[in-house]
């Protein structure tokens, strides 16, 4: 029997317009910091992560539209997501509280994904607080990684790590689900045949009395 391994994922990285989506993708790429894009740009990126068993080729979605239609398209496409908020703005917070009804319906409670606040080095400026995080992080039932990617990549590193740990454990889900599903269905298939044969069997010793 053949082996299924883990090979690759689709995330979409969501979060509104400012709160550093590409500068967390780049950094977590390249583990720079690049402080200025284009914010309307949308982005596709594959990421390889070497492994000495498989690569694991990660294709991540930096979005930037603001439309439904592409929202959902996204939330269909991506196996994980990172939902960014920046502490410094009150608005993206809310963005992703919207976002998360949206998706919830589309895609149901449980779906590999990470809650990222970014901007932590800018306290002084905040305006949306710690507990108010962890409650979407809680809503969304996903964990919750504070991090300036201006000031680093560890925090970067780490969220992402996280994400490709669920994405992982979800992918093993599916295959043994998948694998109970292709089992009953050569059981029922046996059962047919089981009872086919002894309809026949049955007729044919009839025929013979
Ligand atoms: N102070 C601070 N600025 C950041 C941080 N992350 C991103 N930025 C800045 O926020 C702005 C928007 O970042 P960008 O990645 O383009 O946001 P996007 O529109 O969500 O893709 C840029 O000027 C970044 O330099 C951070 O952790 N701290
Ligand atoms: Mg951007």
């Amino acid at each position: 029997m053949s082996v299924r391994r883990f090979t690759g994922a689709k995330i979409v990285v969501f979060g509104g317009s400012g709160v550093g989506k590409t500068a967390f993708v780049v950094r977590y790429m390249t583990r720079r910091y690049i402080g200025d894009y284009d914010r309307n740009k949308e982005m596709l990126y594959n990421h390889k992560i070497p492994s000495p068993r498989d690569d694991v080729t990660l294709e991540i979605i930096d979005t930037a539209a603001k439309d439904n239609e592409n929202r959902e398209n996204h939330i269909k496409w991506g196996d994980g997501f990172v939902f960014i908020y920046s502490i410094t703005d009150r608005k993206s917070y809310e963005y992703i509280n919207t976002l998360k009804d949206m998706l919830v319906k589309i895609r149901g409670p449980d779906m590999p994904a990470i809650v990222v606040a970014n901007k932590c080095d800018l306290l002084s400026v905040r305006q949306v607080e710690d507990s108010e995080g962890v409650t979407l992080a809680e809503q969304l039932n996903c964990p919750k990684f504070d991090v300036s990617v201006a000031e680093g990549y560890s925090g970067v590193s780490e969220a992402m790590e996280e994400l490709v740990i669920q994405l992982k454990r979800e992918f093993v889900k599916n295959c043994s689900q998948a694998a109970v599903t292709a089992n009953d269905k050569t059981k029922s298939k046996l059962f047919t045949f089981k009872k086919g044969f002894k309809k026949r069997i049955s007729r044919s010793h009839s025929d013979t009395v």
